[in-house]
């Protein structure tokens, strides 16, 4: 049985208590991609501005706490111990360099502070050591957000205790396409780890990434995994593959930018009140390009000059994109905003 079929409180019309639908098909949200481009946009942006501001944007800075020599063999990742990328490996930072870090980002306008471990699942030692870093870096009056890997019970609720607010994991593409892309952890391995997540109530970040080879029916199988699950993800993360040199998918046949922008429309679609994040893959996207996925709908991005290993645009560009479009970085300071 699927999750979201042991849910009671679903209408007739199949929309849940939260308003939203949880029971998408396959060949309808496939429908909603072959929609002609002017309408689905025109869609998306109808349903963004029933939900949200369309003028603002939440912002999230990343940084990689341990990066590399990752057990892994996720065929996007540079951080795999098996592909040679020529990262530089670095064990898990110390806690005062994590909150500079995070005061840094604050200052630039980042409401949201997120840690990335390049773990295939974290030891309960290092539990203790993260949990420290969500502490510092709440007190500084920021979000918090961690993706650590599959996590146990007892570890998921050592991070709510901790006062996290949000916890990242991907399901990265379709059921169906998931073995072409990594064959050391399951599509179910990666449902449990956010079900015990859902369930320590943290929320919920979880998206993928599109542009790995797979076709129009594998990135609706991903976002009808997303939108199906009991409760949708507060934050949905679409990325588009960012092609290291040395991973399997280097070279990689480029995805349409349209395709894209597609992909957010139908999140938002699917997904009405999620924060719809335009991730990874924005350093190489125009200023025209990022304004078309706001413009259907996405809500969020990175921001800060990195993203985990590699290159995301400089802070001042996205000042002055947000500047030209009249978009605001919600819950930024006041310097920020005013600068
Ligand atoms: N190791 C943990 C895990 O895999 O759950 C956490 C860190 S992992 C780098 C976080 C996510 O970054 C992945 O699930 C994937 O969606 C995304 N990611 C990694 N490499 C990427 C790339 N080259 N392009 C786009 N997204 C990428
Ligand atoms: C997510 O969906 N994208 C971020 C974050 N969650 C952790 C990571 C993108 C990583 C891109 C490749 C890199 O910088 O290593
Ligand atoms: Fe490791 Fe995460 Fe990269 Fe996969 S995505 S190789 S688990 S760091």
């Amino acid at each position: 049985m699927h999750p979201s079929e042991s849910i009671s409180n679903v209408d007739h019309s199949g929309i849940h208590a939260d308003g939203c639908r949880h029971d998408w098909q396959l060949d309808e949200v496939a429908a909603l991609f072959e929609l002609p481009f002017m309408d689905l946009i025109h869609r998306a942006q109808t349903v963004h501005r029933a939900h949200f501001d369309p003028n603002d944007v939440q912002v999230s800075s990343l940084l990689s706490i341990k990066t590399g020599a990752c057990s892994e063999d996720c065929a996007y990742c540079p951080q795999s111990a098996r592909y040679e990328t020529g990262l530089k490996r670095e064990e898990l930072m110390p806690l005062e360099d994590v909150l500079h870090a995070a005061q840094a980002a604050k200052l630039q306008g980042a409401s949201r502070f997120c840690m990335g471990a390049a773990w295939r699942s974290p030891k309960d030692r290092d539990i203790e050591k993260v949990a420290a870093m969500i502490k510092g870096v709440r007190d500084l009056g920021m979000e918090t957000c961690v993706t650590l890997g599959m996590l146990t019970e007892n570890q998921t609720q050592r991070l709510k205790e901790a006062g996290l607010d949000y916890y990242n994991h991907n399901l990265d593409t379709s059921e169906e396409y998931y073995s072409q892309i990594i064959s050391t952890r399951t599509y179910q391995d990666r449902l449990d780890t956010l079900k015990r997540v859902r369930d320590a109530g943290i929320h919920v970040c979880c998206g993928g990434i599109v542009g790995m080879g797979e076709d129009e029916r594998d990135r609706a199988g991903l976002l009808v995994e997303l939108a199906n699950l009991p409760q949708h993800p507060e934050s949905v993360p679409i990325n588009l593959l960012v092609q290291v040199e040395g991973t399997p998918l280097a070279g990689s046949e480029p995805l349409d930018p349209f395709t894209f922008v597609r992909t957010i429309a139908v999140a938002r679609l699917l997904m009405p009140k999620s924060r719809v994040r335009l991730s990874a893959g924005r350093t190489d996207m125009s200023d025209e390009l990022q304004a078309l996925c706001f413009l259907a709908g996405a809500n969020s991005i990175f921001y800060g000059e990195k993203l985990l290993t590699t290159e995301n645009p400089e802070a001042a560009r996205d000042r002055r994109l947000f500047a030209r479009l009249g978009l605001r970085m919600s819950g930024a300071t006041a310097d920020v905003l005013n600068g």
